[in-house]
């Protein structure tokens, strides 16, 4: 069980994203918690303002840190020791890593900034660190915090069916995932690999184990400097080189 708070401008951004398919069954299974908070909801006044102009000038808006810092504190009141994390362009780039970490906490406090982002201060004073999905502008934290919650549910157990957990995908081992194929056994004329219908498991495992490594060799040799290769894949790896499959998109 983990429990999500999102403070957002806009909660109905969250409905269905989180509502269908795997999310929407976690939350019915309460192995997962989310709960919305608009942040105009802790904006004093008829007008509830929520922004304003930037000290020293220049475009745009600000978030205002009076109904941010309410906000935070009214989550946390009955949580004291909730894990609050902005999402910002500035913060630490998100990784497979963070997501396991971030699944350890048992509620996160997820603050989504809009227009040029929220006042220094809600930094200080309650903010435990500022995560990036990316490098590229949104138009609002949203969007990044829905990221947060799809990747950091699908490693509570249970989430994911056992078929299909968590630990079997893509970036567990830091290698990318091997081809899939299902039936038709021929489609307009490509066939599948011979292998798997060998029926031979451990010839299947071997050959799905050289096509993570081809691809992760082809496409993103970078996570090969962090992945957990045994002296089998090491092997492997060196034959592909010499192989020299060297041509990108052939895969
Ligand atoms: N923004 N990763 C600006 C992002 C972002 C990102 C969120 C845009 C905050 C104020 N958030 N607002 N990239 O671009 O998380």
């Amino acid at each position: 069980m983990i429990r999500f708070d999102v403070l957002t401008l806009f909660p109905g951004m969250f409905n269905s994203p989180l509502s269908e398919s795997v999310l929407g069954k976690a939350r019915d299974k309460k192995q997962i918690e989310i709960a919305l908070h608009n942040i105009r909801d802790f904006a004093p006044g008829r007008h509830r303002v929520v922004d304003d102009t930037p000290y020293g000038g220049g475009g745009g808006m600000v978030m205002k840190p009076e109904p941010l810092v309410r906000a935070i504190e009214f989550v946390k009141k009955p949580s004291p020791s909730a894990r609050v994390i902005l999402m910002s362009p500035q913060g630490v780039l998100l990784s497979a890593g963070h997501v396991r970490r971030l699944a350890q906490y048992p509620h996160l406090v997820l603050v989504c900034g809009r227009y040029e982002g929220v006042d220094e201060r809600v930094r200080l004073e309650v903010v435990d660190e500022e995560i990036s999905i990316g490098d590229y502008v949104l138009t609002g934290g949203e969007l990044a915090a829905m990221v947060i919650i799809d990747a950091v549910s699908r490693q509570i157990r249970g989430v994911l069916g056992h078929e299909n957990a968590a630990h079997e995908d893509s970036f567990s081992d830091g290698l990318l995932e091997y081809p899939h194929y299902t039936k038709p056994r021929n489609f307009r004329g490509l066939r599948i690999p011979e292998v798997l219908i060998s029926g031979n498991h451990r010839e299947i495992k071997r050959w799905r184990r050289k096509e993570s490594i081809r691809r992760t060799w082809l496409r993103r040799p970078d996570l090969l400097e962090r992945a957990a290769l045994s002296d089998e894949d090491c092997k492997t790896l060196d034959e592909l080189k010499r192989e020299g499959e060297s041509c990108r998109g052939v895969v």
